[in-house]
């Protein structure tokens, strides 16, 4: 029988870190704690689960982008036009695993409010690990809770 992400980590004495990896010039290993460095945001979300039906939740957190703009994503930064080639793969400890485009967050595009969770419903998620929140998503299945990656990937076109 698994144990769940809490029970695994405290068994462990081990506090989750999240990575930040792919195409960024400052690859970086986050507590839940470290990513109170960024401005929090709150939101009231409810979403449906195809299994478990209609859940209603408050999240606070910092953006996605903000806490990977600090990792230096490797895209020319003049130019705006070279940000659409990039994706950030968003990865659960158990494997569920969820891409987004780099365009769909950026306040210069789609600028969608998406949190990177670290408290839910006032608790803390420093032991379950950080939550991917999206509040226009009617369906759950984006919500990636214990995150353990965000994979930046630019393609095959590296700018210098
Ligand atoms: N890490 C992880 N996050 C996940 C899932 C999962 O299987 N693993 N399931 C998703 C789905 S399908 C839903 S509806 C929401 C809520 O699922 P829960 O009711 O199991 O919390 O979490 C999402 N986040
Ligand atoms: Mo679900």
């Amino acid at each position: 029988m698994g144990q769940s992400l809490e029970a695994a980590a405290t068994t462990a004495g081990q506090v989750p870190e999240l990575a930040l990896t792919g195409d960024v010039a400052r690859p970086a290993r986050l507590t839940v704690p470290d990513l109170l460095t960024w401005p929090q945001y709150e939101t009231d979300v409810s979403f449906e689960c195809a299994t478990s039906g209609v859940q209603y939740h408050r999240f606070t957190g910092p953006l996605p982008h903000d806490v990977l703009m600090g990792a230096g994503p490797r895209f020319a930064p003049a130019r705006r036009k070279d940000r659409l080639r990039f994706l950030i793969a968003v990865s659960g400890a158990d494997g569920h695993h969820v891409l987004l485009s780099w365009a769909e967050i950026d306040p210069d595009f789609g600028q969608a409010r998406v949190l990177l969770a670290v408290t839910i419903d006032g608790t803390p998620l420093d032991r379950a690990g950080p939550q991917l929140v999206l509040p226009q998503d009617r369906c759950g299945a984006r919500h990636v809770s214990g995150i353990d990656t965000l994979h930046v990937d630019g393609g095959y076109t590296t700018w210098t």
